[in-house]
């Protein structure tokens, strides 16, 4: 390792992209930004945004044994959005993130509702991914980036958002007894101002990963510059019993486009993680993350490796800077 080398915790997989368009059953404009997860069988789900080609996304799930090659990808839309008995899905369903819910043995999935209010986040249900439960529109736009929590706090379910709006588009915390009826709303993760890579605007990447240490929650920072937006991706740890409480958050950025597909597509310049999948060690760590909104990427890590990079390049505490509405 030179001296300037920087430390890589994300290792992207020599066959990405792992999926494209063209590997599609049925013609799409491209496939990106999917939740993941570990069926009872060890098979690998992603439950992948497909764009169509009037610009409309669905949610189409593809199945691997290995979570890498030979996906089965259903024949058909899996999810689709059910504009005339939920308007607030008008323009399409966007940016799953799944969650497997032990209290109540269902996957619920926070996804993007795309309605003529702008984005908004709205939950559904599934024991098997083949049937859907929707709980409608739970966070009104202008929201999104969303994911529950694995397990429930205090008796109430919890939901990482981002809404945007006169403070800023920062992390926040909401809670609900029944998943329809949400209050308690707290920043969870303030976006930093000035230069940082993680200034003015930020938002959660996959659902929030359960170690031993706390919850380790990776999120995504969005810097505005003369050529367009660039998306890199960051860590932070909050309390295990109290999501509010963030114990570290990392400094620099861990992982951003360097490869060909990450910064050419139809969004250049863009990383967007939305899935992972952990291996049978319990450690090794499978990100599932959308390149240049135009394909689906996989990069390996280690859980124990991430915290202890945080402990190595984090900081303490919520925030060093109050946030401020964005200009
Ligand atoms: C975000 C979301 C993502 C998208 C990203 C980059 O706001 O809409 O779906 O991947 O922008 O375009």
């Amino acid at each position: 390792m030179k001296p300037s080398d920087y430390e890589v915790l994300l290792n992207r997989h020599p066959k990405n992209p792992i999926l494209t368009a063209a590997d599609w059953p049925y013609p799409v404009h491209a496939v990106f930004n999917p939740g993941a997860t570990t069926l009872k069988d060890g098979t690998t789900l992603l439950l992948c945004r497909v764009e169509d080609r009037r610009g409309i996304s669905h949610l189409c799930a593809a199945r691997s044994k290995n979570g890498v090659d030979g996906w089965e990808i259903d024949p058909e839309p899996t999810f689709v959005s059910d504009p005339h008995n939920y308007p607030d899905e008008l323009w399409g369903i966007e940016d799953p993130r799944i969650t497997y819910v032990y209290e109540l043995e269902e996957y619920l999935i926070a996804y993007t509702a795309f309605g003529k209010a702008g984005p908004g986040v709205a939950i559904a249900s599934t024991k098997d991914f083949k049937t859907f439960e929707r709980f409608g529109l739970v966070m009104q736009a202008d929201d999104k980036d969303a994911a529950l929590f694995p397990r429930q706090f205090n008796g109430e379910f919890a939901l990482i958002h981002r809404p945007s709006n006169d403070s800023g588009a920062h992390m926040w915390l909401s809670f609900s007894p029944d998943l329809h009826n949400w209050g308690g709303h707290v920043i969870m993760l303030p976006a930093h101002r000035g230069a940082w890579w993680d200034a003015n605007k930020i938002g959660l990447s996959p659902p929030p990963i359960e170690t031993d240490r706390g919850w380790l929650v990776m999120y995504h920072g969005v810097r505005h510059h003369a050529s367009g937006s660039l998306y890199r991706v960051g860590l932070a740890l909050f309390d295990k019993d109290n999501p509010e409480i963030c114990l570290l958050r990392g400094q620099p950025w861990i992982f951003g486009p360097e490869a060909q597909y990450e910064v050419t597509g139809d969004v250049s310049h863009v990383v967007f993680p939305t899935g992972y999948t952990v291996g049978a060690d319990g450690d090794t760590i499978n990100i599932y993350y959308g390149a240049a909104d135009t394909s689906i990427c996989l990069a390996t890590g280690s859980i124990s490796q991430m915290l202890d990079w945080l402990d190595r390049n984090g900081t303490e505490g919520i925030s060093t800077q109050e946030p401020v509405p964005i200009a």
